[in-house]
């Protein structure tokens, strides 16, 4: 059976209605990501990060899947090749979408992590650093999300999988942000096929073996189907 990796990006969303980050007016126009995706700036201004968090939930909460996470959800269940759907997203748009055993590296929004003692929990609407955590009462709540200099989640199980791949496939990210914008590269030492699906050609582009450009909701359907 063939066995295939998808690492997905900000781009996956876009035509949900998520921003992406470093598109033009992305949220890293808006915000300086200093302040927003560190731990030292989560140290800094805990308010101002929920505040950010907070908006983001709000905003995934009334966003709904598009064509293209319809389209992998599919592809993931169809039986056919093994699929792994790894994503640096932190919405739930693949999920709601039906896509069993999505591999979120960069976290989960819908998600509260305590600082203390490690203990996760799904968020409510809205999350402050003194809300205390339903394990240990610790005051030290923070959204369960990766932000620059934090170990990504699941890199074993994505170390093994990039390893074993067929075919290796990138959607809708700018492949700007490591670890996983050397999954492609790494796919492709061990003699995988790779793919890259976005909008516009990203840094790597030239450096897979085929690339498709236009709105994920548009090629990924038909790359699938
Ligand atoms: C469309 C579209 C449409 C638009 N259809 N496409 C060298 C080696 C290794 C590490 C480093 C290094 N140098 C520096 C580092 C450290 C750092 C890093 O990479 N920095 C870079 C800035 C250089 N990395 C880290 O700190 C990471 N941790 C780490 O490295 O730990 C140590 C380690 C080392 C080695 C191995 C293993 C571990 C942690 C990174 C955490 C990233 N966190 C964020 C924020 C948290 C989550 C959140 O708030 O959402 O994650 S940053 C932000 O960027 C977010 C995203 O997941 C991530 C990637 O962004 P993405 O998805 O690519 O979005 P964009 O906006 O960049 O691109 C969108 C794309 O979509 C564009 O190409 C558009 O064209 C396209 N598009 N519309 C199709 N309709």
């Amino acid at each position: 059976m063939d066995k295939i990796v998808i690492l997905s990006g900000a781009g996956l969303s876009a035509e949900s209605g998520l921003g992406t980050f470093r598109d033009v007016g992305g949220l890293w126009s808006e915000y300086d990501l200093e302040d927003v995706a560190t731990p030292q700036g989560f140290a800094r201004d805990p308010a101002l990060v929920h505040g950010f968090y907070n908006a983001r939930r709000a905003n995934c909460r009334a966003a709904k899947p598009n064509a293209a996470h319809a389209a992998l959800a599919r592809l993931a269940k169809a039986g056919g090749p093994d699929v792994l759907l790894v994503t640096q997203n932190i919405d739930d748009l693949l999920e709601r979408a039906g896509a069993p055993g999505v591999v979120h590296m960069h976290g989960e929004l819908m998600r509260g992590l305590c600082a203390a003692c490690g203990h996760r929990w799904d968020a409510p609407p809205e999350m402050a650093s003194d809300d205390p955590c339903p394990a240990c009462s610790a005051q030290a709540t923070r959204p369960d999300v990766v932000w620059f200099g934090e170990y990504p989640y699941h890199l074993d199980q994505i170390a093994d999988a990039l390893a074993q791949c067929d075919l290796f496939v990138s959607i809708g990210t700018s492949g700007s942000v490591y670890p996983a914008a050397g999954f492609f590269a790494e796919a492709a030492v061990h003699g995988a096929r790779t793919l890259e699906i976005n909008l516009d050609p990203s840094d790597n582009s030239g450096r897979f073996d085929e690339a498709r450009m236009g709105p994920a909701g548009d090629i990924v359907p038909r790359w699938v189907n």
